[in-house]
This record gives structure tokens, C-alpha cells and sequence, in this order.
């Protein structure tokens, strides 16, 4: 035996630390303001008008699921054990990954997301006037996706999410301008959330690249709520809440989010486009055609297919979405000109107040 009496050494003490920290002081007394909104249920016609740019929570139709009734690690086991599922760069039996769960104590517990639950499961998936057997179908304010245009080439968009008290994801954005839902049968989450925007700057303790596609948080999630978790509550734009057991959480597209299981938890996630963010998935794809993911390898020109379906199947939606989008791009560029050739906003009229030095003939990129 090895005597530590005298061992005093951050590099040990900060992971021990931060693998054994109390959620509760993080995720309790959430100031009013910061509260994510709770409803029963919302209609499409209400989600499309009011709710597509804000998260909340809908705390009826997923109680109405096979799969809130039935699942329980317990029931996966026994009808999918020998199956393998992805826990990060790992794929195990989930009964390997259910012992893990049970018996770790790691700072960053690896995490279950398994984008190919669906036909492993054999599930049936739609709604359950139509689908026999359904185990699960997206409410009806989001079941409007125009994502799924591009059928099975369509980039991944559903996962299964299992995971031990104190796993969880990172701060980020998710991929592709898409929005996403958030279904929790088993085991509360809480979510901080922060929106994002041109003006706006990262959540606290988030640094992203100057395109925005690299996104550092250096952090595990614990350290962030040791360090940036009270500025965050204190930081305008912030939203917390707890979606519990049968109650499920709406992502807007473009939102920077937090999450963290407070016990051993299962949930279904689904990323969508709906009408409002059919504009910022366009300019996604076109604009940041660097930064698109999970298309399979042979989707070649993601873009070009989008616009087809869409052209395929909602001509007037298209036309009218892409006006939208050239007038933004318009208006950067504008706005840019103005920058260069010394125009301000409240003066358009009057030539060369303030320049940054661009020559006139200067071919300076419109970013
Ligand atoms: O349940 C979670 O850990 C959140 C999942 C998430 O943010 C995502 O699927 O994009
Ligand atoms: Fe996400």
C-alpha cells in the first residue's frame, strides 16, 4: 500500500471533484425569467405562428406513447441486450453498456446515442391512425418537416439517447439549421439554452471559430457549471428548465444548448425543418456548405437536392423562401458596401464620412 497521506495534486483532485459535484444547487431555484415555458400541448397553426423561434416544453403527447409506457432499461434488456448500440466511438451489446451505467464514476460518463435505433428495434414510427403498431410519433406542432423531402437521403435526424446521472451534451448548436425535439421517457434533464444570432455573442465558457464551425467548450459538463454556470443564469438570452419524465423539449434551430441527465435516462431526439427555418436550412446549405453533416458519403450536392425536393413538392414555399434569403444576402452585401464606402445608417446621402481605408476599386470579399 502506497501511502498519500501527503499527496496534494490538482491534476487528481479537479476530475475526482468534478465527477462527484451536487447537480441540485445548478438546476433548482431557476430565476423566473430564465423558465422555460411548459404547456400541455400546442397546435401546428400555434407552434408556426408564436413558438418556432422559442424552446419549451409540452407536458401531454408523449404520455400518450407506447414507448413512455413500456421502455425502462429493464425492458430494453431483456428484448435487446445481445444488440449493439454506438456509445460515442464504441459499439456494445446494450447490456455491456446498461453494466457501465450502473457502475462508473467518470467526470464525462460515455454516452448512448444510437442514430440507428429505428431498424435495429424493428420500431414502427408515425402517427397511429396510419402506422400499425406505432411506438412513438412526433406531436402534431412538429410534424411538419420539410427535411423529409429528401427521403433516406435525407442527413441522420433520429437517435435513441441512454445515459447514467451527470452524462449529458456539451454546449452546442444542432447541425444544419435544423430545429429539434427532445422526448424524455425515463429520467428528468436539465437544459440551459442561450438563442444565437450575428449580434449575439457564445454562451459563457463557449468559443467558436470566426465562421462558427468549430465550436470549443474545453470543458466537461460539470467544470462549466463549477465555472460560467452563474454567469450563464445571470446572462440576458438565457433559458433553464427541467423536461421530466413523459414530457418533451423543443430546440429552436439555431439555439446553443446544455444538457444534463439527472438520473439514469432514455430518450428519443428528432431534428426537423418546419416553414420558420426553412430560410436559415437554405442559407445553411448554400452559404455553409463546409460545415453540413450527416448526409451518407453518396449524397453529393446536399443543396441541390433540397432545392429539388422542395421544388418537387412545395414550389411556392421555395420561391417565396428563397426571395427571403436573396434579400438577406442583399442586404449583408448592402450593408458591407455601406461599411466600405464610408456610408452609415442614418446617413446614406453622405459620401465619404467614414471609411475603413478600401480604396474604392479595392476588391474586398462580401463575407
Ligand atoms: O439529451 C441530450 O443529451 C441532448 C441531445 C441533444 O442535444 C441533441 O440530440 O442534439
Ligand atoms: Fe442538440
Amino acid at each position: 500500500m502506497i501511502d498519500c497521506s501527503h499527496l496534494y495534486s490538482d491534476v487528481l483532485y479537479r476530475p475526482f471533484n468534478c465527477a462527484h459535484i451536487a447537480l441540485e444547487p445548478y438546476v433548482t431555484k431557476i430565476p423566473a425569467r430564465n423558465q422555460i415555458p411548459r404547456l400541455p400541448d400546442l397546435s401546428a397553426e400555434e407552434f408556426h405562428a408564436e413558438w418556432a423561434d422559442r424552446p419549451f416544453v409540452l407536458t401531454e403527447p408523449v404520455k400518450a406513447w407506447p414507448v413512455y409506457k413500456d421502455w425502462t432499461i429493464g425492458s430494453l434488456l431483456s428484448e435487446h441486450g445481445q444488440e449493439k448500440f454506438r456509445a460515442e466511438a464504441v459499439d456494445w451489446p446494450l447490456s455491456t453498456y446498461r453494466d457501465y451505467m450502473a457502475d462508473n464514476s467518470d467526470e464525462s460518463p460515455l454516452y448512448l446515442f444510437d442514430r440507428a435505433f429505428v431498424p435495429k428495434m424493428g420500431l414502427a414510427v408515425g402517427p397511429p391512425e396510419s402506422t400499425p403498431n406505432a411506438a412513438y410519433w412526433p406531436p402534431t406542432c412538429f410534424a411538419e418537416d420539410f427535411f423529409s423531402v429528401l427521403g433516406k437521403d435525407r442527413p441522420d435526424h433520429q437517435w435513441l439517447i441512454v445515459g447514467p446521472e451527470r452524462s449529458g451534451s456539451k454546449f452546442h448548436k444542432d447541425p444544419n439549421a435544423t430545429s429539434a425535439w427532445n422526448a424524455v421517457l425515463r429520467g428528468p434533464k436539465y437544459w440551459i439554452m442561450f438563442p444565437s444570432g450575428d449580434k449575439r455573442v457564445p454562451p459563457p465558457g463557449v468559443y467558436v471559430s470566426d465562421d462558427q464551425s468549430e465550436v470549443t467548450s474545453p470543458l466537461s459538463i460539470a467544470e462549466w457549471l463549477l465555472n460560467f454556470h452563474a454567469e450563464a443564469r445571470r446572462t440576458p438570452g438565457c433559458m433553464e428548465g427541467i423536461c421530466g419524465e413523459g414530457e418533451i423539449l423543443h430546440v429552436p434551430s439555431g439555439w446553443w444548448h446544455l444538457v444534463v441527465n439527472l438520473e439514469p435516462s432514455i430518450a428519443i431526439t428528432q431534428n426537423f425543418i418546419p416553414r420558420a427555418h426553412l430560410v436559415a436550412a437554405l442559407d445553411f446549405l448554400s452559404n455553409k456548405a463546409d460545415q453540413v453533416s450527416g448526409f451518407r458519403k453518396n449524397v453529393e450536392n446536399p443543396y441541390e437536392n433540397f432545392v429539388n425536393g422542395m421544388q418537387a413538392a412545395y414550389p411556392d414555399l421555395l420561391a417565396q423562401a428563397q426571395e427571403e434569403l436573396q434579400k438577406k444576402v442583399d442586404g449583408k452585401k448592402r450593408k458591407w458596401e455601406d461599411i466600405v464606402h464610408g456610408k452609415t445608417e442614418e446617413d446614406q446621402s453622405t459620401a465619404g464620412g467614414f471609411s475603413f481605408g478600401f480604396g474604392d476599386d479595392s476588391d474586398v470579399e462580401v463575407p
